[in-house]
Order: C-alpha cells, then structure tokens, then sequence
C-alpha cells in the first residue's frame, strides 16, 4: 500500500458544508484500492519505508467503510508475511530492518483479516516469537519500549507493544507494571502526556499513552478532567483539531484527540457536528481520499485517519472503530473475549 499522495486534493470550500456534502464511500474505497497500482510514480519508492503501516491505514479504512473484502487476503498475506525476519519482527517491506512500528502493523493486519495463526503455519517465526521480539525491546530497569536494536524511546513503541501483545495475548511477555509506571511519569502538569517524561504534551502522545493505560486496565490514573479539557481546548474555530496550541489544524487529530477523549469518557466536549463538517471538507469527492486539510493532497494516512474519526463520531454507515485500537470494534471484541 502506497504512501504516494494525490492525485487528487481536499476540497477547498471553506464555508458551509452544502446539504449534498456526504461521504464518498465509494471512491474513497476505489482510492485506496488504486493505491498499489503507482509503481511508475518516484513517491510509490520514496515511501517504501511505510510500507507496511500503509497497508493497516489501507485496510483499516475499507473495514470501517463497510468493505473488508476491498483488498486480496492471499496476497496481503504474502506480503506481510514477505516483510518478517527470523527474529520476529517486522520490517516496513521485503528487506527493510525489523521495528516495533512494522511488527504492530503486521499483528494489527493479521489479526484484521483472521489470519494470525499463518505466522505459525507459514511465518518466518511463529506468534510466541514475535511477541519475544516485542518483548525484547522492552527496558526492565525503566519500564519503557525502544523502537529497534538501536535504542530510541518513546512512549509510540510502548504502546505499540502493548496493542500487538494484547491481541496475540502474550501481554505476560512484559513487565507491565513497570511499563505503567513509565506512562505515568510521562504525565504533565495540564493532564496531557508526553513523547518521555517531562516532554511537552501533544495529543498523539496522550494516545498512545492513554491507550496503553486503557489495555492495562489503569485509566484510574488518568486526570480525566484536566486532560479532557486539554483535549477539547484542541478545537479550532473551523471545527478541526490540531496537536498542541498554536499549531495547525489536520485531519489525523480527529483521531489522536478524539480516540483519547472517547477512551476517558469525555468525547462530548468537543463540538462533533463542526468536526464532521471539517472532515467532509477535506475529501476529494471525486477521485477519493482525505486530506490533512481543505486544498491539500489526499494520502491514506488521513484518509484512515478522518474515516476513524467519522466513525467515532458515529458518522452513518461507517463500522464502529475501536478507540483503543484503531480497528473494527467488532473484531477486537472477537479477538479479546477469547
Ligand atoms: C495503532 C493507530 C495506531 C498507532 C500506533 C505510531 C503510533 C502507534 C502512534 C503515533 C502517535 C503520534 C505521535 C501521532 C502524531 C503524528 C503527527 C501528526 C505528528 C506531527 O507532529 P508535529 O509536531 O505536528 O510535526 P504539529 O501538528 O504539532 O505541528
């Protein structure tokens, strides 16, 4: 699944959402499915290193768009199963070093279409092992989560850790306890989080901090009303939302802010129908696709991004999304009651 943005952009009508502004579910699907089909283009290439996340934005969105047949199950297999290393992860595509981030994708796909169990039967290492490779990345002494071999720390890959080991349910391959205690000291003084302790809040941050909290049944240690006033406070008078004050409105914090504020019970403080109606702007009604914002280029991360968001706000006709896990709710509900 490609990265490549365009061809088209998101609509650039600033001012009321005309009555016939609806969600173009079909081309939204023919969009993402003519995605792979851009070899010819320098972008396809440049974004290889995303390969991966690609195909979860991908399939993610046709799911919540009611057509989860919309991508070739053999092939997608193939492929993800193309990306994996001996040791367990994943990389973003054949060749490409394992990272937590790919191996999350990979487990989030697999788990999506049933297929887990092709990592035993065809894998280049079974489910217990890419959960040891998950695990492997975790620092017993802080309790947080490198990315990769090389070190880096940031509470994306603790949460990654958290969402793949939960649905494969090996989540007694790590100190959660410890990881819990790290999520918490990455908690500032506005009810937000941070990327490490004592890093600024921004709202994709307090996802995977508030998430990784929800999975470890530990919500009870969030400040829910300084951070939902946070949150809320993220709203701009266009009805988008943006990351951290000052900055720019986009798309994908339709989902950031708003799966943290469904997560902490709170998501009726921010103005939905205003939001809906920013994310209906930013479509490219014809050729499909979302962008981060009216006039941009529409890419697959925000159009999974903004149909997420829609769903949250139970836009009509979308599959219900899981806040915690950015997938169908119905099939998170399958996998975690086994
Ligand atoms: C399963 C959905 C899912 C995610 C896996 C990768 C990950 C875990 C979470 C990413 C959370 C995150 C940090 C999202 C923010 C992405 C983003 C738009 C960053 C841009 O940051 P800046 O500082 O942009 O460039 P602003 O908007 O602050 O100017």
């Amino acid at each position: 699944m490609s990265l490549v943005s365009g061809p088209g952009r998101g609509g650039t009508s600033a001012g009321a959402v005309p009555d016939e502004l609806k969600l173009a579910v079909d081309n939204h699907v023919k969009y993402i499915q003519s995605l792979d089909t851009r070899q010819d283009e320098l972008e396809y290439w440049l974004t290889e290193h995303l390969r991966l996340n690609g195909v979860y934005w991908g399939l993610t969105a046709l799911h919540l768009l009611g057509h989860p047949e919309g991508l070739p199950r053999d092939a997608t297999i193939d492929f993800v199963l193309s990306c994996q290393h001996g040791s367990g992860g994943f990389g973003a595509a054949p060749g490409h070093d394992a990272h937590m981030l790919y191996t999350v994708s990979a487990v989030q796909i697999l788990a999506t279409i049933d297929a887990v169990e092709e990592l035993d039967l065809r894998g280049k290492a079974g489910e217990e092992q890419v959960g040891k490779y998950i695990a492997g990345l975790q620092n017993r002494e802080t309790g947080s989560f490198a990315g990769d071999e090389w070190g880096e720390t940031d509470t994306r890959f603790l949460f990654g850790a958290f969402n793949a080991l939960s649905l494969l349910h090996l989540l007694s391959l790590i100190d959660v306890p410890k990881a819990v205690a790290h999520v918490h000291a990455c908690a500032n003084f506005d009810g937000g989080y941070g990327v490490s302790p004592g890093a600024e809040s921004h709202a994709g941050q307090i996802y995977t901090c508030v998430g990784a909290l929800a999975i470890a049944g530990r919500l009870d240690l969030v400040d829910r009303d300084r951070l939902g006033g946070w949150l809320s406070e993220r709203q701009l008078p266009n009805g988008g939302l943006n990351g951290r004050p000052e900055k720019l409105e986009d798309v994908c914090y339709s989902w950031w802010v708003m799966s943290s504020l469904a997560m902490i019970d709170r998501l009726r403080w921010i103005d939905g129908d205003k939001l809906t109606q920013f994310i209906l702007r930013c479509q490219d009604r014809e050729q499909g696709g979302i962008a981060d914002r009216p006039g941009d280029m529409v890419d697959v991360f925000h159009t999974v991004f903004g149909i997420a968001g829609l769903s949250l706000l139970s836009f009509p006709g979308l599959e219900a999304v899981d806040p915690i896990y950015c997938m169908p709710k119905a099939i998170t509900s399958r996998i975690l009651s086994k």
